[in-house]
């Protein structure tokens, strides 16, 4: 296991040392490893530079994205539509603007940094918010809904912590023709929303503890990169607001939540994540401490944060005045932690497990698992191969498995597996004269191509099983190629040469804002400076040889 941090350059040793003593020692967790921490390269000129394409995009009206860039490009299939100009590898972010329109989940429009999310985009959405509502409404969290606009008064009140996301706020100033008295801002988060009313709300211990979550837009107006669903000026989250009489509930309830983002991730959209503690640099402004989920794409080389779990302290209840009685009539305030996560998950799925035919869809989050093709030839049954497809998907459905049956007769079989591949759906399954005559089926899977016969008495077990495997292999690939990133590190050098190779750095640290801010001052420049993820809960284990 790395012990120290033994950065060469001279100035620096003394000083990390002294941190790290510092940290070994905290009251936080004494005797674990806190001093291991994620650094990846930092948003910003880069390897996924999407401005261009979005400017690109939107003057085409979208939908058509055979544009050069750099001379790099490839037309595939112009005639029909179908296939993609751009290789993941190649170039990643024009790729992705590919992926996310053709595979029907975006469509660019025409104001900056907002998109449309089309139906197989929400119907991922909702399968995810079925699951996190149903989890939160055990934790007795009620949902609720509070306005978009913000008075300018209560967003003043919080002025420390919203002093470096002023920028962002975006502000309605006109009604019709006429200037408002006072403009009236957006909700880029709702705290200052929310808590003037929790302070109404909470007199005594019996009106705790207050757990509130509401499903809304939000609107934060980006100007770096906007990218869909990664960083969209409007985005969709649920944000989850409690206020407890203790700290050691509030301290509970972070981990719990944070388990139901891993299992978004983990379960649902089969991406691997990292779960741990923000540096103090990157801990929420208003909050105590900050944990999250980071994800890491590896075309990229970049973690990304997937979901956040803020335990507030006290902070908001001095500046909101959220007190309350206890049981022995002396007058405290409630400790607060706020949750959210987003849209974002979405894209960080179709970064992960796409590729060059288009999307991949865990069978989980599929708003269709499964498709049926009829493969009619000229002298054969085709009205037996097409009621065998009918009677496929009904027998499917009614095992709970989200099927159809594409029976359109304007499309060659061939442009259907394109169609379908490039949308993502897991499982496809053909239906020929061959297929009938045996009482079979052959199914094809999105993942990794693999074809397998299957008799239609055992249908439903067989679905079911390749639907699991899809879900699990495509778990165990993306977690393969993360670890393989992976560098676990000790020196200076070692550090700077990762970074530039893209990899995801677990160096020893001591969590101090100002040894942050100098890594990345030293680390700016072409590749990006670093910027640190968290500190594992879990310290992952070192490979050989460290
Ligand atoms: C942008 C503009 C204004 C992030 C902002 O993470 C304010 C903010 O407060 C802002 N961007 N934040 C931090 C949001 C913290 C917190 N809010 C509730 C969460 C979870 C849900």
């Amino acid at each position: 296991m790395v012990t120290h941090l033994n950065l060469d350059l001279n100035a620096r040793v003394l000083q990390v040392f002294l941190f790290f003593n510092k940290v070994k020692g905290s009251s936080d967790s004494p005797g674990k490893i806190t001093f291991s921490f994620v650094f990846d390269l930092k948003v910003g000129k880069g390897v996924d530079d999407m401005a261009g394409v979005e400017q690109r995009q939107n003057k085409s009206g979208g939908g058509k994205y055979f544009f050069c860039s750099g001379g790099k490009k490839k037309e595939v299939k112009k005639e029909t539509g179908l296939g993609l100009s751009f290789t993941k590898d190649e170039n990643f972010g024009e790729w992705y603007s590919e992926v996310v329109v053709n595979g029907e989940m975006i469509e660019y429009y025409d104001i900056s940094g907002c998109y449309i999310l089309r139906p197989w985009a929400i119907s991922i959405w909702e399968i995810m918010q079925t699951f996190f509502d149903a989890e939160i409404k055990k934790m007795k969290v009620k949902n609720c809904y509070f306005p978009l606009f913000v008075s300018p008064g209560v967003l003043q009140k919080e002025k420390d912590h919203i002093e470096g996301f002023a920028p962002e706020v975006a502000w309605v100033t006109k009604s019709g023709e006429s200037e408002l008295e006072v403009p009236i801002a957006i909700r880029p988060t709702s705290e200052t929303v929310m808590y003037p009313y929790y302070s109404k709300w909470i007199r005594g211990h019996r009106d705790l503890p207050l757990k509130l979550n509401q499903w809304c837009n939000v609107v934060r107006w980006e100007f770096s990169n906007p990218t869909p669903f990664i960083r969209s000026r409007e985005f969709l989250w649920q944000e989850g607001h409690t206020a407890f009489a203790t700290k050691e509930e509030a301290d509970t309830e972070v981990l719990q939540i944070l388990e139901l983002y891993r299992c978004i991730y983990e379960e649902f959209l089969a991406i691997p994540v990292t779960k741990g503690r923000k540096s103090e640099l990157e801990t929420f402004a208003g909050g105590l401490y900050t944990t999250s989920v980071e994800a890491f794409i590896p075309n990229t080389g970049r973690g990304i944060q997937g979901a956040t779990s803020h335990c507030l302290g006290q902070n908001f209840a001095k500046m909101f005045e959220i007190n309350f009685e206890n049981e022995k009539g002396e007058k405290g305030m409630v400790w607060q932690n706020s949750w959210a996560y987003s849209t974002r998950t979405i894209g960080v799925m179709v970064m992960v497990h796409g590729d060059d035919k288009g999307l991949v869809l865990p069978p989980k989050v599929a708003a269709l698992q499964l498709i049926v093709i009829p493969v009619p030839y000229k002298d054969a049954d085709t009205q037996g191969i097409f009621d065998a497809c009918v009677a496929t998907v009904a027998t499917l459905s009614d095992a709970g498995i989200r099927a159809e049956a594409d029976l359109r007769d304007n499309y060659s079989p061939g442009w259907k597996y394109s169609n379908w591949e490039m949308k993502g759906v897991p499982l496809r399954i053909e239906i020929g004269p061959r297929d009938l005559a045996n009482n079979q089926v052959r199914a094809v899977r999105r993942d990794n191509g693999a074809k397998t016969d299957i008799s239609r008495v055992f249908l439903v077990e067989q679905v079911k099983g390749m639907l699991d495997k899809i879900q699990q292999n495509l778990f165990d690939v993306a977690k393969q190629k993360r670890d393989a990133c992976v560098e676990v590190l000790k020196t200076w050098e070692e550090f700077v040469t990762a970074l530039g190779q893209k990899k995801l750095i677990l160096a020893p640290w001591c969590d101090e804002e100002d040894v942050e801010k100098d890594v990345k001052a030293r680390t700016k420049g072409d590749m990006g400076a670093a910027k640190s993820l968290c500190t594992p809960f879990e310290q992952p284990e070192l490979p050989e040889g460290h």
